[in-house]
C-alpha cells in the first residue's frame, strides 16, 4: 500500500500565542457590545447588500431558520431583528463573500492547510465545488459530482460488510436530509450512524427516557416565561443560547425567580441588557439569577440530592402526584434521609443553609418550577444519574406535565432534536424500523450500530473503513484528536459535506472527498424554477420550515438531500426501489414519506407550511409515561463525583463566546474578559498560588487517565473566580487532553467536562 499522504499532516492546530489582552469579566450580558460585534462580523463578511438581506430574513416566518442554536422562536410574534449576536456571526460565517476555490486547493497543500489555525480556516470562505484528494497526492483537485458519487459507491460496495461503513451526522442537517440519510445507511445494510448529540445532550435523552419515557423537553417558551422558579444548571445562555435571556427577563419581570449552578458566574446568568430596549441600550441591566451557586465540577449530583433531602425532610412533596404517577419512591425517600449534610455539602462544595434555601424557592407558591440545562450536566461520568436527579425532584414536586413547570435540557444545533426524530440514531427502537421497513418494503438490519465512540474504535481497529459525514467537524469534535486522526488515517474513504473548510479535511482516509452544500440562508430552486423550502425542530418540539433565501455562494453547489439521493442511487443501483433521485428533487416525496413513518407528523406538508408550523406530540408532559414500568420512575443512585488526586485538577473544555463548536468566529471571549487569545486555561487563583504559576504564565496541561498521559503545551494561565480544584479551556484546542477511554456511564458520552489534568510551567 503507498504511504497515506496526510499521516505527514498534523493533526492538531498550531500552538502559536496571538497576544492576549485582559478585561474584567462582565456581570451581564447582550447590550450595545452585542449589536456593534453583531454588525462588525455581519458586514465585515456578507457586505452591506448581502448582509442585510442575510439578517432580515433570519427567523422571519418566511425566512431562514437561524443555523446557530436550537432555541425557539416567539410564537405570536417576530420583530424585524429576531436574532442573537451569536446567530449573526453564524450567519456571517455562511453567508461571507469569501471563496475556497480549487485555485485556493491548488495553491495550499494538505500540509500548508493543516498550519491555518481553526479561525483561519473559517476566515478562508465557503467551498465552491466538489473537491477529491487521490491516494498519495499531496493537494486536493476537483472532481466532477457524477464521478465523486461513482467513487463513493465503489468503495462502499467493496467492503466486506456494510458494518465497515460509518456514517456520522452534526445536527445542523434538517429533517428531510435526516430522514433520507438514515434510510439510504440502512437500505445500504448497517445502523452505524454516530451523531453529535452522542457528544452532547445523549445523557439527556437516556436519563429522561428510562425516568419519564421521552428523551426531549416538556415545556412550551410560554412555560418557561410563566414559571415562578427557574434553575439553571451547567449551562451558558449568554453565549450558547442569547436568545433565552429575553425569554428568562420576561419570566423575571412576571415574578420568576432564577437560580443557577454553574461553577462560573457566567455574564449571562447574572444579568441582562436587552439590545432592543432603551433600558439595555443604556447599559441598566435586569438582574436574572437571585441566587447563584458556585458548584464544584461535577458536584451537582450531591447539590440535587441535598434539594431532594430538604424537600422530603419539609414535608413539602405532592404525595398525590407521587402516588398516581410515579414508582420507587420509598427507595428514593429513604436514601435521601439516610445522606449527610456534611458529605453533601464537602462533593457540592455549598453549604446547607444555601442548598436548603433555594429547595424552599423550588416548594413555593404553585411548584411553577423549570430546570434547565446543558453540557455542564451531560459531559460527565455520572451524567445520566444526575439528569435522572433533575426529574426527581420534578417528580417529588409534580412539576411536570403541566402549564408553566416542566425539564427543559437546552439543545446545542439547530435541528439535532429532529435529526433524532427523523432516525439519526444508533440504536432505534423496533417500532421505527418496523414503520420503514413497511414503508419502504425492506428488511433494515436490526442490531444496533456503532456510536461515536465506538466508530472511532472501529476505524482504529481496522474494523471500519469508509467514514461519511453529514456535516460537522469529526477530528476537531470528538475526543482525543491524535487517537482519533490515527483512526481517520487508517480509512480508504472519508467524505465531508460540508460548507466551510476545517480540520476534518486535512486528516483523511487514503481517498477524500469534500462535497459542499448549500446553507440554510441559500435559495434552493429546483429545476422546473420551483423554490423549495426544509424543515427543522427546534428544542421545544416545534417543527417549522426554513426557506433559503440568497444567492448561493457557488453555481456548483447541491443541497443535502440532493447529495444524499444521488450518493444511494449510485451506490445501491438496481438494488432498491426508493425512488431515490425524485426524493431528492422534491422535497415534499420526502415529507410525505416522514409522514407515514414517524408518528406525530400528520398532514406534514400542509401543516408545516403554516406559519410557525407545529408542536410534536409530548407523551410525558400529557402525563403518560412511556418508560419500561408504565410510570415515572424515581431514580436511586448513590452519590458520585470525579475524584482527582491531591494534585490534579478538573477541567472542563467549553465555548467562548465567539466560537460555534469547532468554528472560530474569532479571537474573543468578551464575557469572560479574554481579548485576542485562545490558548488560555481558567484557574483558582489560589490553585495558581500553590503552583508557583503567575498570571498569564505559560503552562503544560497533562491528562492522566487509566496510565497514559496526553499534553497539551502553552496555555496562558488566567486566575479566575471559579471554585478551588476547578481548570477551564476551550474546545476543540484542549480535546487532545480528552481520553478516549473516559465517557458517561449508559450514555457512553466523552466526558469533556471533567479531565484529570496537572498544570506545571511551560518547557523552554
Ligand atoms: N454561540 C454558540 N452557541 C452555541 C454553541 C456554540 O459553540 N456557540 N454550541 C451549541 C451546542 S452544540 C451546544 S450543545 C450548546 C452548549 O451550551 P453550553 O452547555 O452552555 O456550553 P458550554 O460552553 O460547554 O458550557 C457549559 C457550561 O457548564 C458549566 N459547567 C461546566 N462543568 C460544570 C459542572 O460540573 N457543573 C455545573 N453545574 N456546571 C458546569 C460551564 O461553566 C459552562 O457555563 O450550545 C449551542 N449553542
Ligand atoms: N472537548 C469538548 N468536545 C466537544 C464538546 C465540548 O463541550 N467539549 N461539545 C460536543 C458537542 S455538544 C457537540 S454538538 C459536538 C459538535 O460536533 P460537530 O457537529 O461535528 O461540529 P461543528 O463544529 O458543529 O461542525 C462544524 C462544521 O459543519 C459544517 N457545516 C456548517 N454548516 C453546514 C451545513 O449547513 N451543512 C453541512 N453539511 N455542513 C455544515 C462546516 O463545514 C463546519 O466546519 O462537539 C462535541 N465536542
Ligand atoms: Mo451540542
Amino acid at each position: 500500500m503507498p504511504p497515506v499522504t496526510s499521516a505527514i499532516v498534523p493533526a492538531q492546530p498550531p500552538d502559536v500565542l496571538t497576544g492576549i489582552e485582559l478585561d474584567d469579566p462582565k456581570a451581564a450580558a447582550a447590550g450595545v457590545p452585542a449589536v456593534a460585534n453583531s454588525l462588525k462580523h455581519v458586514y465585515g463578511n456578507s457586505g452591506l447588500m448581502r448582509g442585510t438581506a442575510a439578517m432580515l430574513n433570519l427567523n422571519q416566518w418566511e425566512g431562514f431558520d437561524c443555523p446557530s442554536c436550537a432555541w425557539p422562536d416567539p410564537e405570536d410574534h417576530r420583530s424585524a431583528f429576531e436574532f442573537c449576536e451569536n446567530g449573526a456571526k453564524a450567519i456571517a460565517s455562511e453567508t461571507t463573500k469569501k471563496k475556497v476555490t480549487p485555485a485556493f486547493f491548488a495553491q495550499f497543500s494538505l500540509h500548508e492547510i493543516a498550519k491555518m489555525s481553526d479561525y483561519e480556516m473559517d476566515q478562508a470562505g465557503r467551498i465552491t465545488q466538489p473537491m477529491v484528494l487521490r491516494p498519495g497526492a499531496t493537494h486536493y483537485e476537483a472532481i466532477a459530482w457524477d464521478d465523486a458519487f461513482e467513487l463513493i459507491a465503489k468503495e462502499l460496495n467493496a467492503l466486506a460488510s456494510p458494518d465497515e461503513a460509518v456514517f456520522y451526522t452534526s445536527g445542523r442537517a434538517t429533517n428531510e436530509a435526516a430522514f433520507l440519510y438514515q434510510l439510504f445507511v440502512r437500505r445500504y445494510g448497517t445502523n452505524n450512524l454516530p451523531d453529535c448529540s452522542n457528544m452532547c445532550h445523549e445523557s439527556s435523552g437516556a436519563a429522561l427516557g428510562m425516568s419519564v419515557g421521552i428523551g426531549k423537553g416538556t415545556v412550551t417558551l410560554k412555560d418557561l416565561e410563566t414559571a415562578e422558579t427557574i434553575l439553571i444548571i451547567g449551562q451558558n445562555p449568554g453565549t450558547n443560547h442569547p436568545r433565552m435571556l429575553s425569554s428568562l427577563q420576561r419570566a423575571v419581570e412576571a415574578g420568576a425567580e432564577i437560580i443557577a449552578i454553574n461553577p462560573m458566574k457566567e455574564a449571562g446568568l447574572t444579568g441582562f441588557m436587552h439590545p432592543q430596549q432603551v433600558k439595555g441600550v443604556l447599559g441598566m441591566a435586569t438582574p436574572l439569577a437571585k441566587q447563584f451557586m458556585q458548584v464544584r465540577a461535577n458536584g451537582d449530583q450531591a447539590l440535587l440530592k441535598g434539594i431532594a433531602k430538604t424537600l422530603v425532610e419539609d414535608g413539602s412533596i405532592d404525595r398525590d402526584f407521587i402516588s398516581t404517577h410515579t414508582l420507587g419512591f420509598a427507595d428514593y425517600e429513604a436514601h435521601l434521609r439516610g445522606l449527610d449534610w456534611a458529605e453533601l455539602e464537602r462533593v457540592s462544595g455549598i453549604s446547607r443553609s444555601e442548598i436548603e434555601k433555594a429547595a424552599r424557592q423550588c416548594a413555593r407558591g404553585s411548584r411553577k418550577l423549570i430546570t434547565c440545562w446543558a453540557m455542564g450536566l451531560t459531559q460527565h461520568k455520572n451524567a445520566v444519574a444526575t439528569i435522572q436527579e433533575v426529574v426527581n425532584i420534578h417528580l417529588l414536586l409534580g412539576a411536570i406535565g403541566r402549564e408553566s413547570a416542566g425539564l427543559c435540557p437546552v439543545r446545542g444545533h439547530s435541528n439535532v432534536q429532529g435529526d433524532r426524530t427523523m432516525g439519526v440514531f444508533e440504536k432505534m427502537p423496533a417500532w421505527f424500523h418496523d414503520n420503514l421497513d413497511r414503508e419502504f418494503g425492506f428488511q433494515s438490519p436490526r442490531h444496533h450500530g456503532y456510536d461515536t465512540v465506538a466508530a472511532i474504535k472501529a476505524m482504529h481497529e481496522g474494523r471500519a473503513k469508509v467514514f461519511y459525514a453529514l456535516g460537522g467537524n469529526f477530528l476537531q469534535a470528538t475526543p482525543d484528536t491524535e487517537y482519533t486522526a490515527e483512526a481517520l488515517r487508517k480509512c480508504s474513504l472519508t467524505v465531508h459535506i460540508c460548507t466551510k473548510l476545517n480540520r476534518s479535511h486535512v486528516i483523511t482516509g487514503r481517498t477524500g472527498l469534500i462535497l459542499p452544500c448549500l446553507g440554510r440562508s441559500e435559495r434552493d430552486v429546483r429545476d422546473d424554477g420551483v423554490l423549495q423550502f426544509l424543515t427543522v425542530e427546534n428544542s421545544m418540539s416545534v417543527v417549522h420550515a426554513s426557506h433559503g433565501k440568497l444567492d448561493p455562494a457557488s453555481p456548483h453547489l447541491l443541497s443535502e438531500p440532493q447529495i444524499i439521493a444521488r450518493t444511494a442511487a449510485a451506490t445501491l443501483k438496481g438494488r432498491s426501489n426508493v425512488p431515490w433521485l425524485e426524493m431528492g428533487r422534491d422535497y415534499d416525496l420526502i415529507r410525505d414519506r416522514i409522514e407515514r413513518v414517524v408518528p406525530g407528523f400528520e398532514d406534514f406538508n400542509n401543516r408545516v407550511r403554516k406559519p410557525g408550523g407545529f408542536y410534536l406530540p409530548n407523551n410525558a408532559r400529557d402525563l403518560k409515561w412511556d418508560t419500561a414500568t408504565g410510570k415515572a420512575n424515581f431514580a436511586t443512585h448513590p452519590i458520585s463525583c470525579v475524584q482527582p488526586a491531591a494534585d490534579q485538577l478538573v477541567l472542563q473544555t467549553f465555548r467562548s463566546h465567539d466560537q460555534f463548536n469547532t468554528t472560530v468566529y474569532g479571537l474573543n471571549d468578551r464575557y469572560r474578559g479574554i481579548g485576542n487569545e485562545r490558548r488560555v486555561v481558567f484557574l483558582n487563583p489560589q490553585d495558581m498560588k500553590k503552583r508557583g504559576i503567575g498570571p498569564l504564565q505559560p503552562v503544560d496541561l497533562t491528562s492522566e487517565h487509566a496510565g497514559q498521559t496526553r499534553v497539551a503545551r502553552r496555555f496562558l494561565a488566567v486566575p479566575y473566580d471559579m471554585p478551588s480544584g476547578s481548570a477551564a479551556a476551550y474546545f476543540p484546542e484542549a480535546n487532545v487532553l480528552v481520553p478516549i477511554d473516559s465517557f458517561a456511564d449508559v450514555s457512553l458520552t466523552p466526558t469533556s467536562k471533567s479531565v484529570l489534568i496537572r498544570v506545571t510551567a511551560s518547557e523552554g
